[in-house]
């Protein structure tokens, strides 16, 4: 049958435009799908750039404003691949113009944008994503099945660390292609919105939502020169590395900590979730094993397993290789992609997470970073629909 398609118009050319753009490249060879994405249009600013990226991938056209591309009539889906501070006005606009959204984590700078995009979004009623392509690593998606299978009983603990190495240089400016994530005014936060929101949007899906927090932050490199004047030297309003404790709802207790200051650790995400009848361990170094522990084996064989989530029975791995064949980063994006496009089917439920979700966790990043301004703890407030 023939394939309904669904013309993308991306923003952005840079890390997620090209993880985003092999997810529409490859999709729909893996997976059986209704619909395929046509790479319709890109958009960015700096024309050269633009064009080798447009030309790299098989993008068909290119605008330079993002509010021309929303305009367009031939473009069905608009995905949000460029720096915090523009989701919200595209998004908005987007919304209003009836277009589906796609959109990278996270979603907004602070909750409040990120309410008003929520908004605009369900009043429109447009099929909605954030991209938050760590729960779509197989071997997390087992740890949720393992969850939602009673396998570990009541849970009592959380454990999350997202540690990386690559700001400790003093020499980076603030700002900048690739380093516009040392820049408040355009990142909006520094780990707890970059790496913290992944382990949080994670453990929410898993555990559920977070009642509060308590948190503290640090900046280590307190100015840093400006990217477009090398002269002048700015103080630096991101930071650097955060830690906070939190409960859940059902009582859980958390513990997360990140940080860019952790020499050797180049993007290593791991969790443990403790429960009654059992323990799992993820760590995305190991992105395709999870450790299961699971106290209702016999007395002697007592001990951790190490599950090699690449059978066809785990998910999303009967659309890839034979057993035993890894899959790896830039399949996280196809899969989700993939389930982006399924929700589209007739009699299909909406994806997750959506807009709404990411609210969610952009509400705990919020109270992270206020609770480690007053030293305080701090309620998470609800991102329910009111
Ligand atoms: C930051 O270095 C970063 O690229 C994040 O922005 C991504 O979300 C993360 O998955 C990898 O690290």
């Amino acid at each position: 049958m023939a394939k309904k398609k669904l013309n993308i118009g991306l923003i952005g050319y840079g890390f997620m435009g090209r993880a985003h753009s092999n997810a529409y490249c490859k999709v729909n060879k893996f997976f059986d799908l209704e619909y395929e994405p046509v790479l319709k249009a890109t958009c960015a600013r700096n024309d050269e750039k633009r064009s080798a990226f447009a030309q790299n991938w098989g993008w068909e056209s290119e605008e330079s404003d993002w509010r021309r591309l929303i305009e367009r009539d031939d473009i069905d889906c608009i995905d949000i691949g460029s720096p915090n501070n523009t989701h919200l006005d595209i998004a908005l606009a987007a919304a209003a113009a009836g277009k589906m959204v796609l959109c990278e984590k996270p979603l907004a700078m602070n909750a409040e944008e990120g309410l008003a995009m929520t908004e605009a979004i369900e009043k429109a009623g447009v099929a909605n994503m954030v991209w938050y392509n760590y729960r779509r690593v197989p071997a997390i998606s087992l740890a949720k099945q393992l969850i939602e299978e009673g396998r570990l009983g009541e849970i009592y603990h959380y454990r999350a660390k997202y540690l990386q190495d690559w700001t400790i240089s003093p020499d980076l400016p603030q700002g900048g292609e690739g380093l516009w994530r040392l820049d408040a005014d355009v990142a909006g936060s520094g780990v707890t919105g970059d790496l913290l929101a992944h382990s949080i949007d994670t453990a929410i899906w898993l555990i559920g939502g977070i009642s509060k927090v308590s948190a503290m932050t640090e900046t280590f490199i307190t100015e840093r020169a400006v990217h477009d004047d090398p002269d002048t030297v700015k103080p630096v309003r991101i930071d650097d590395a955060c830690a906070f404790l939190a409960r859940f709802n059902n009582g859980a207790l958390a513990t997360f900590e990140s940080t860019r200051y952790a020499r050797g650790r180049k993007n290593q995400n791991t969790f443990e979730v403790n429960g009654e009848h059992g323990s799992i361990y993820f760590d995305l170094e190991d992105a395709h094993q999870l450790q299961f522990f699971d106290n209702r084996d016999d007395d002697h064989v007592h001990g951790w397993r190490t599950i090699l989530v690449t059978d066809t029975e785990h998910p999303y791995m009967d659309h890839w290789w034979v057993p035993g064949c890894v899959i790896g980063y830039e399949h996280t994006f196809i899969n989700a992609l993939a389930d982006f496009l399924k929700s589209l089917e007739e009699g299909q439920d909406p994806v997750r997470p959506n807009f709404r979700d990411a609210l969610e966790t952009q509400c705990v990043c919020d109270a992270v970073l206020e609770s480690a301004a007053t030293e305080k703890w701090q309620d998470v407030p609800s991102a329910d629909a009111k």
